[in-house]
């Protein structure tokens, strides 16, 4: 069975059901001198990247970690972030009422999350400057919970309130400044509400657009499956491994942009290193020019960043925290440009 992410809300607005998702394989990556070898051997650049790349084949944790399903379609809505759009007359409005549901987040390992609109993380809301954003909140679960947006707000509207069981929130404010912001939930104990999903992405564009790019986002979060206060499974978006078996695509040549959160619980840095080319860093993205051109950039707990580059020839990018252990675990992944 396979259920694509918006289907969970409905299941779980239907009382809660568990939340079967197309998870990705969790590869254990070493980067060494034997990658240069294996992409060395990789197939012609018309690849299919929904097959399984020769990189992950002969790695041990591969069969153990494989997925009992992916997702048969929608999978990119896992990163791209909705299209820039023209401010409304009135207020863009949001739906991210919380449910409880289990996400499969690896190959058979299934977590309980907390959801904001159903996913981990929660669904990108995205508006430009000055736009008036409404965001109305139905808590669904059994316990209270709150959003707390970053970037700037009416201090009556923080999201420090709980929002107990059954009950309701609307939140409305005036979106800026420019760049990429987290929400998350603000109810004590903060790391159990964190580390069961409770977060997402806010994107303010400028009023004077960027340069158009092929845009993805990319989250870092981790869960902790043993309980014992560290991650032992980090993933881009949700899912580990995933960008491992399904690289993001590009052209070659064509501005690409990423925005970069990092959601991470427990691990007080990580960071997001891109191999074979460099990058212009837009931190927090509030400022349109760049604060370094660089392949690595360290974030820690709700930092984060834009990312423009392009990639000068076909070929195999790999990406990964540098934090050896978080792309072992699941956070490693490609760009190819075709
Ligand atoms: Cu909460």
């Amino acid at each position: 069975m396979s259920l694509r992410r918006r289907d969970l809300f409905r299941l779980g607005t239907l009382g809660g059901g568990i939340g079967l998702i197309g998870a990705a394989g969790w590869s254990a990556v070493k980067v060494s001198a034997a990658k240069d070898a294996r992409v060395a051997a990789l197939p012609a650049l018309d690849i299919d990247c929904t097959s399984t790349p020769t990189t992950t084949v002969a790695d041990p944790n591969y069969a153990k970690f494989a997925p009992a399903a992916y997702l048969a379609g929608d999978r990119d809505s896992f990163h791209n972030p909705p299209p820039r759009s023209a401010s409304p007359a009135g207020a863009r409005e949001y739906d991210l009422s919380v449910i409880e549901t289990t996400l499969e987040v690896a190959g058979g390992q299934y977590v309980k999350v907390w959801a904001y609109g159903g996913t981990v993380p929660g669904p990108v809301i995205r508006a430009t400057v000055g736009d008036r954003v409404k965001i109305s909140m139905s808590n669904r679960s059994e316990t209270a919970h709150s959003i707390h947006f970053h970037g700037t707000h009416d201090v009556m509207q923080d999201g420090l309130e709980r929002v107990g069981q059954g009950s309701s929130q609307v939140y409305e404010f005036d979106a800026g400044p420019a760049g990429l912001h987290p929400y998350h939930c603000h109810v004590p104990p903060y790391a159990r509400h964190l580390r069961k999903g409770m977060f997402g992405a806010m994107l303010v564009d400028p009023v004077t657009p960027r340069a158009a790019a092929h845009e993805f986002i990319l989250c870092l979060c981790g869960f902790d499956t043993t309980g014992d206060g560290r991650n032992d499974i980090y993933t881009w978006n949700g899912l580990a491994g995933y960008y491992d078996r399904f690289p993001l695509k590009v052209p070659v040549g064509e501005l690409v942009r990423i925005y970069l959160l990092n959601m991470l619980e427990h691990d007080p840095i990580a960071s997001f290193h891109l191999h074979a080319q460099t990058f212009d860093l837009f931190r927090s993205g509030t400022s349109l020019t760049p604060s370094e051109h660089t392949d690595i950039v360290s974030l820690g707990p709700a930092e984060r960043a834009i990312l423009e580059f392009r990639l000068p020839r076909r070929g195999r990018y790999m990406f990964h925290p540098h934090q050896s252990h978080m792309a072992e675990q699941g956070a490693m992944g490609w760009i190819v440009a075709i």
